[in-house]
Parts: C-alpha cells; sequence; structure tokens
C-alpha cells in the first residue's frame, strides 16, 4: 500500500488533500497542532463556521466511507515529534501506525502574510516555525526514509513581480560566454513568502547533498470551498477564513459581498496573480504524488490555471453578487501591504497540465456554488474582521 504522511492535516489545504488521497486508496496519515486554529483564536479572527477536531473528522469520514485516517497531533517543530513518524514511534489519536510513508505532503508552515508582519513575535514564530520544520523534515527523511518522496507546497509570491517571464522553477543563464542552470530570482514581498524562498533553499541543498526527492509546487491563492470529498457532511468540510489575517482575497471578496461590506481592493487592484481553485490543487497534489521526483532530483511546478488582477477578481464578484441580489460596492482602500500595484506578470505553467492536471477555470456557475455555501453561514460572519489595518508600513 503507498503511504501518504500529510503534515499540516488540519489546514484549508491539508484536510481536503487527506481526504482525496484517502477516497483514492491510499493510506493517509494527518499531522497537526492545531496552530491555525489556535492563531485565530489569539488574533481574535473567527472561522466561517465550526470545524471538529481532527479525530472527530477522521472518525465522520470512517462512518461515511469506511476508510481510515490515522491522526497524530504534535509540532513538527520539535525534532523528536517529526523523527517519531518516520521511527513507528508516534503517538497516535486515531487509526492505525502505517509505517514509512512513501509520500510527504508538508503544508505544517505558518501560511500567512500579513500574520508574519503583524508584529515581532510572530514575525519571529514564522520564521522559526517554516524552517524549523522543514529542516526536521529533511533530516528525519535523510535519516530514517531516504526512499520518501517530500512534496513541499511552495508559492508563486516567492518569485515576486519581476519585469521578466516567470519560468517554471528554474533559469537557464548565460553569462560572459558559457550558460548554466539555477534556481530562478526570487525576491518575495513579505516575511511568509521569504521563509518559502528559504525552505527551497534548504530542500534544494539537501536534494545535491543527501539525494533526497523532492518537489516544489509553487502555488498562487487558492480558492473555494467544497470538494468532492467535503460535500459528503458538513462535519468534513474544511475551515474556511475571510478574516484579514488567514482569508485569501477571493474567498474574503465572496463573504465581504454577502456580508454587503464593500470589497477590499488594496491600491490600484492591478496587482495580478496566478489563481487556483481548491479542486485543482488536490489533482495537482495527487499527479505530484504519482509522479515523483528521483533520488537527488528537485522538481519544480507552477501550480496556478489563470491569472487575474484584484480588480478582475472583485468585477467577477460584484457582477455574479448582484446576480443573487447582494448589491456588491468596491473600496478602494489605501494599500496596507508593499508591492507592486501595476506590473508585468507572464508566469508559464505547464508542467502539471502535461501530467495529467484538467485546470478548473473561474466561471459564474463555480462562483455562484462558493456563494451558494458562503451564504448558509453569513449569519455567523464577524464583519470587523474585514479590515483591521495590517500594514507592512
Ligand atoms: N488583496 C486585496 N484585498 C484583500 C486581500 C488581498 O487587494 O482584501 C490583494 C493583496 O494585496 C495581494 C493579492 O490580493 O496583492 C493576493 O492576496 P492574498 O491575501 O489572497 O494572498 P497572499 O497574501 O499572497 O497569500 C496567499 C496565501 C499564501 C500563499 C499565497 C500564494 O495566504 O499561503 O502562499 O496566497 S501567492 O500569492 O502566489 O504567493
Amino acid at each position: 500500500m503507498n503511504h501518504v504522511l500529510i503534515l499540516g492535516g488540519d489546514g484549508y489545504l491539508g484536510w481536503p488533500t487527506a481526504l482525496r488521497f484517502s477516497k483514492l486508496g491510499y493510506q493517509v496519515t494527518v499531522v497537526d497542532n492545531y496552530f491555525r486554529r489556535s492563531a485565530c483564536t489569539q488574533s481574535n479572527s473567527y472561522l466561517l463556521y465550526e470545524v471538529p477536531t481532527l479525530v472527530d473528522r477522521a472518525k465522520k469520514w470512517k462512518e461515511l466511507t469506511g476508510l481510515e485516517i490515522s491522526v497524530v497531533i504534535a509540532d513538527l517543530a520539535v525534532p523528536q515529534n517529526m523523527y517519531s513518524l518516520f521511527q513507528g514511534t508516534a503517538n497516535y489519536s486515531f487509526g492505525e501506525n502505517y509505517g514509512i510513508p512513501n509520500t510527504v505532503v508538508h503544508y505544517a508552515e505558518q501560511p500567512s502574510a500579513p500574520y508574519s508582519i503583524q508584529n515581532f513575535t510572530n514575525a519571529d514564530f514564522t520564521l522559526i516555525n517554516n524552517l524549523r520544520v522543514t529542516n526536521n523534515l529533511i533530516w528525519a527523511v535523510k535519516d530514517c526514509a531516504k526512499d520518501a518522496h517530500i512534496i513541499k507546497l511552495g508559492t508563486m509570491g516567492e518569485y515576486g513581480t519581476p519585469d521578466i517571464d516567470i519560468e517554471e522553477g528554474w533559469l537557464e543563464v548565460e553569462h560572459k560566454g558559457r550558460s548554466d542552470k539555477f534556481l530562478f530570482p526570487r525576491q518575495a514581498s513579505s516575511l511568509y513568502h521569504t521563509t518559502k524562498i528559504m525552505d527551497t533553499d534548504l530542500l534544494w541543498f539537501a536534494v545535491r547533498t543527501w539525494g533526497i526527492k523532492v518537489t516544489d509546487l509553487m502555488q498562487g491563492p487558492v480558492y473555494g470551498i467544497d470538494t468532492e470529498e467535503t460535500k459528503l457532511h458538513p462535519d468534513l468540510r474544511t475551515i474556511f477564513n475571510y478574516d484579514e489575517i488567514f482569508g485569501t482575497v477571493l474567498n474574503r471578496f465572496i463573504t465581504q459581498a454577502i456580508c454587503k461590506y464593500p470589497l477590499t481592493i488594496y491600491g490600484k487592484g492591478g496587482q495580478t496573480r496566478g489563481y487556483l481553485n481548491i479542486n485543482d490543487t488536490l489533482q495537482c497534489l495527487v499527479a505530484a504524488c504519482k509522479n515523483p521526483a528521483d533520488p537527488g532530483e528537485l522538481k519544480i511546478f507552477n501550480q496556478i490555471v489563470e491569472t487575474f488582477s484584484v480588480m478582475d477578481l472583485a468585477d467577477w464578484v460584484q457582477r455574479v453578487g448582484n446576480q443573487r441580489g447582494h448589491d456588491v460596492t468596491l473600496n478602494s482602500v489605501e494599500n496596507p501591504r508593499i508591492e507592486r500595484e501595476e506590473h508585468y506578470y507572464n508566469p508559464v505553467y505547464q508542467g502539471l497540465k502535461d501530467m495529467g492536471v484538467d485546470p478548473t477555470f473561474l466561471t459564474e456557475e463555480i462562483l455562484n456554488g462558493i456563494f451558494e455555501t458562503v451564504e448558509k453561514y453569513s449569519d455567523s460572519v464577524v464583519t470587523e474582521t474585514f479590515f483591521t489595518g495590517v500594514t507592512w508600513k
């Protein structure tokens, strides 16, 4: 059997990823320390709806499908906790010990740019947590499970917004008559995104030095709420943030539209990014798992399906929201971030399509589906968390 270990399995993407692999017949273990939930409590952000514990969700999944997802609650920044997953000594809260994993999906990082820049404590936590978890993973794999394939979630934000086309991970450079291939230049615009650059460097070093197998998925902002598996029961839904710290832009705009809160367009709204539907994240993860890197190889894919500016997204949400009777207005607020508001943006994103990923493009139907789910919980939205002014300046 193929065992997939998902680090950060309680998160927005971690839990739906676990369900997808489980449904496809893989043995799945999720590990999390509930960081996201406690950070939300600390920063007075609220999830759109209550989410049961990992154990309760795994039990519900088993009850509905007969499939078992094993659960370990542990802080992976503690080296012994990471090693225990590869040495058969981890403390399981639910399910059985499936042994050494064939694939490790690494989501176990602090994922928010605003959180990372909010104050020294959060900056320090982001840096230490993200690098330490990655370093612990590298050492545990090299020492105990050298055949395991690491799939690390990177981010398109590592590249920033350069004035040249963004290649898929690598760049051929000609210099004084000679040429070589390097990681594509990276220049992030938040501390969080900078830790992802550092992670990539750590993994690239480990690949070159110890011959481990790594795939880095450079993902853009994800939107959406339901997946095929989470739709089975409300208790299986993934966490959904709409607040300024943990909510991603399209999910925020939809929730704002429903609550008659003017959409918070930062600055000119020309900031362009590559986006993807949550269902496509799952497709990409499965494709990456089925096509592992070789020993000593770092594979890199740009994990996006289409590009939009912030203003494009606001227009989509306004159009669909108005059709649904929400009377949506737009508000250009002073940009709390330091980022280019008008810029060239032309990333390559072909590799995952070549591996069979069938892109889900944004359509009115897709947006209507997200609106429909979020509308059910609109009474619980705390609108004060839409914009509190966390700033880079
Ligand atoms: N933005 C607005 N209004 C808002 C929120 C955001 O105009 O109310 C703008 C931001 O200024 C930015 C763009 O929308 O230009 C995207 O912002 P975001 O908050 O959706 O995404 P970001 O901070 O870049 O981070 C998110 C995830 C992160 C992931 C990243 C992929 O939180 O974990 O790595 O998307 S990427 O952006 O490609 O680096």
